[in-house]
């Protein structure tokens, strides 16, 4: 299949699924061409023959005082969708991805081409800001005309049929992972070098907005270091970074939590790490759990939204409610200080994700959708 795909290039989960997702259909035989204002982040490190990049440009004449990217992103589509002679285009989080496809759908329909629009919904795109009076209608409607959506967790999908009051198919394909690179392996030296007296490794990674409550990591920590010598390892930046810097100076824990920032060599710090912290306000699925999972880190999430769906617990870990940082840390010193349960949450972790999430199993999934929405059935 010839397919196009758009996406948030950044660091965000959709885009590491949607860059993903490209590059094991292009595995598996396909031509993707991908289309987005950037260059998608996994893409940058390997050349790979069947994957093309088309960078949608956008124009700043003086009299647009805002940006008109999902415009420009529209006159891109058609463009890629001509030329290219795609099969079927597929977008990643809605917002404002859904509605430039619509755009370019019918835009290409007025001159007799049919090509069929598959929106992927992630999280944030239907749980925050597409309930926003300014996108609420937007997201409705393209979700209604899209010809397949995709939803990343049981959760999702029930929340889009809820809260948009939409009647429609929508098919669960969940976040995956590739077990081969995202695998456990030790790096002691590494290991030595974070934590030199043998502290245990706590870690957290996102994009440090609001609701991924990284403070609550923070606090974790503290309530773990009164009980058992520990480290926090965050990776990511964004909009709550500094108000997490402040605390932990704050709490005198500047020593023991490192910021690591935006990384690309994930798996290695994972792999030195003994517990993944997920205190999210809201998670449609979790990616980077699924993430240390595979490598088989245990997590301690909270139990909102899609969160249960992967991290059972009492199996490859705990879950706790929102802001519940007492709990979670009981948690975390009770799974630290218990070697044998330790070792079989990180054996069961590794397994789930092999048995469930791993790209051998859902990007076949992805390709059947894929068939079964351009033959008209989606
Ligand atoms: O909200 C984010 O952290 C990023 C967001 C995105 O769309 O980039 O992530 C969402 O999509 C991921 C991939 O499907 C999911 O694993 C995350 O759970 C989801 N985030 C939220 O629901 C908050």
């Amino acid at each position: 299949m010839n397919i196009g795909i758009t996406c948030y290039p950044t660091y965000g989960g959709s885009g590491v699924v949607a860059t993903e997702l490209g590059k094991g259909l292009a595995e598996r035989g396909h031509s993707v061409h991908f289309i987005s204002y950037a260059m998608p982040q996994r893409l940058t490190t390997q050349f790979i023959e069947n994957i093309f990049f088309h960078e949608v440009e956008i124009s700043s004449y003086p009299l647009f005082e805002y940006q008109l990217y999902s415009l420009s992103l529209a006159s891109k589509m058609v463009e890629v969708i001509e030329f290219e002679k795609l099969d079927l285009l597929h977008v990643h989080y809605a917002i404002p991805h859904a509605v430039s496809g619509y755009l370019a759908k019918q835009i290409l329909q007025a001159s007799g081409k049919d090509i069929k629009l598959i929106t992927t919904l992630h999280g944030t795109d239907i749980t925050l800001v597409g309930l926003e009076p300014s996108f609420l209608p937007l997201v409705k409607f393209t979700i209604e005309k899209s010809d397949g959506v995709t939803a990343v967790s049981r959760f999702l999908k029930e929340k889009t049929l809820t809260n948009y009051q939409i009647d429609k198919d929508i098919e669960v394909i969940t976040n995956f992972v590739d077990t081969d690179l995202f695998a456990p392996s030790k790096n002691l030296e590494l290991k030595n070098h974070i934590a030199p007296n043998g502290e245990k490794i706590l870690v957290h990674m996102s994009n440090f907005r609001p609701v991924k409550r990284v403070p609550d990591t923070i606090r974790v920590l503290e309530k773990v270091k009164k009980e058992i010598p520990a480290k926090l390892l965050l990776i990511g930046d964004g909009p709550d970074r500094s108000e997490c810097e402040r605390l932990a100076r704050d709490l005198g824990l500047y020593n023991d939590v490192k910021f690591l920032g935006k990384q690309d060599a994930i798996m290695e710090i994972l792999n030195i790490s003994d517990l993944f912290l997920m205190p999210s306000q809201s998670e449609s699925f979790g990616l980077s759990a699924l993430e240390a999972m595979a490598c088989g880190i245990p997590t301690i999430s909270t139990s909102v939204g899609g969160l249960p769906e992967l991290v059972v617990h009492n199996e490859v870990g705990y879950i706790a409610e929102i802001g519940d940082v007492d709990r979670m840390a009981k948690y975390a010193v009770s799974l630290l200080q218990n070697e044998k349960k330790y070792d079989k949450f990180a054996i069961n972790s590794r397994k789930r994700v092999l048995e469930n999430f791993d790209k051998d199993i859902i990007i076949p999934r992805y390709e059947q959708y894929y068939e079964k929405v351009i033959a008209g059935k989606g």
